[in-house]
């Protein structure tokens, strides 16, 4: 049995999540020290971090579902000094550098997945079917408030009694399963901040407070599936194809994998494209350095499995650029979304993260978002009508297979006769 170490995108994450708590961070490397104020809101002013008061709608700093182009980034970067440590080692000087110039990156006004038309299309339209995500990453908070109705039930499991009701293999999973402790304690705490992050993305609570989802909650169920844990969001290949394996077993419709390995599994691999379900895939953040990099020639997994039931995801950045840190690849990454400075739920509360682990979230929730009304559609026809209706970018076209960005009224519209929005 082979065992690999499955790391997912967590470390530019927690960096962003930490803009909540302070002015500015710090992150090293060979290159720079890069001191980053994180997103501001435009004021007359000047720029500050979002104040969160609790009970109060926080859609206007959700720049990914509307980007009025208020939202401004304040970089610092400082000069970085190579020095010799000893005999054939070279080190930095980092963080004690001197600071050479401030870099401010600005919104801009419509750099967003378009999804205010598409939430008008949705409420018009009269059809609804039940959507299963599975989510399979941390844990997830599952009694948030922005969450705790978007979660998805095993109708035919009893809770706590101690037996497999269901016949299904697992004891008690009546909202999914435990793959990294093997219980069914699917929230395990801080450490599940990345899987909670996605959740609310996907489908938080349309309820006036705390965050907005993309699809509706009322039909859109995450199954939580936790593979990954600890600090550092790690798990074993092991456990997320058993994930796999659970949620095609349970009746899953769209499983987002929001993780990367460089770690060809042919199984996994197997698993995925003999699946019914629509994958929808991080395209990874990068080197260590933080720059992204051609995952066609150097690729890592899901993401560069190949199979017509999947789509892998890039992290737009709100200037209408790939972060610096995106993964690319015209073969392998299909469409760019929403992925830093996101703002989502987190264990007990909100924060800000960033990655592609952030912006395949964004797909997947247009995808549950337009299967759940237009039941005409086939997952493999939604995961067309997103492709097909990516919004063109110059950028994008030498570096996604789609050439664009996610376009939610596009996609939820997809087919339809031009006037029928
Ligand atoms: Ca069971
Ligand atoms: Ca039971
Ligand atoms: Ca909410």
């Amino acid at each position: 049995m082979k065992f690999i170490k499955y790391k997912h995108w967590k470390a530019i994450a927690q960096k962003a999540a930490a803009l909540l708590l302070s002015a500015s961070f710090l992150v090293s490397s060979p290159l720079c020290a890069y001191a980053d104020q994180g997103p501001g809101v435009s004021a007359g002013q000047g720029d500050g971090q979002p104040v969160l008061t609790p009970g109060e709608s926080y859609y206007q700093y959700q720049w990914g579902l509307k980007n009025d182009g208020n939202i401004r980034r304040i970089s610092y970067v400082f000069s970085a000094i190579p020095i010799r440590r000893g005999p054939g080692e070279i080190g930095w000087l980092g963080a004690q550098g001197q600071m050479v110039r401030e870099v401010v990156t600005d919104s801009v006004n419509g750099i967003d997945i378009n999804v205010e038309p598409a939430w008008d299309y949705y409420e018009q339209s009269t059809s609804r079917r039940t959507v299963t995500v599975a989510l399979i990453d941390t844990g997830v908070d599952i009694t948030h408030s922005d969450l705790a109705g978007s979660i998805w039930v095993n109708e035919d499991e009893i809770a706590g009694d101690g037996i497999d009701n269901d016949g299904n293999g697992y004891i008690d999973d009546v909202n999914g399963w435990n793959f990294y402790s093997n219980n069914n304690q699917v929230f395990a705490g801080d450490e599940d901040d990345h899987g909670t992050h996605g959740a609310g993305t996907i489908a938080g609570a349309w309820n006036g407070q705390g965050i907005t989802g993309i699809a509706d909650g009322n039909y859109v169920k995450i199954m939580v599936l936790k593979a990954l844990g600890s600090e550092n969001g790690q798990g074993m290949a092991q456990s997320v194809k058993d994930a796999i394996r659970y949620a095609q077993a349970n009746g899953a419709d769209i499983c987002n994998l929001s993780m990367g390995t460089s770690s060809y599994d042919p199984e996994m691999e197997a698993l995925m494209q003999n699946s019914s379900m629509l994958f929808v895939v991080s395209a990874g953040n990068g080197d260590n350095w933080g720059r992204g990099y051609n995952i066609d020639y150097w690729p890592v997994y899901p993401a560069a499995y190949t199979g017509d039931n999947s789509i892998t995801v890039a992290n737009l950045m709100f200037n209408g650029s790939l972060d610096e840190s995106s993964n690319f690849g015209t073969f392998s990454v299909d469409i760019a979304a929403p992925g830093t400075y996101i703002l989502s739920t987190t264990p007990g509360g909100y924060g800000f993260m960033s990655g592609t682990s952030m912006a395949a979230p964004m797909v997947t929730g247009v995808a549950a978002l337009v299967y759940s009304c237009r039941t005409d559609l086939s997952l493999m026809d939604v995961r067309q009508a997103i492709l097909a209706s990516a919004k063109p970018m110059e950028e994008m076209a030498g570096k996604l297979t789609s050439g664009g960005i996610l376009d939610a009224y596009g996609a939820i519209t997809y087919g339809l006769p031009v006037n029928g929005g």
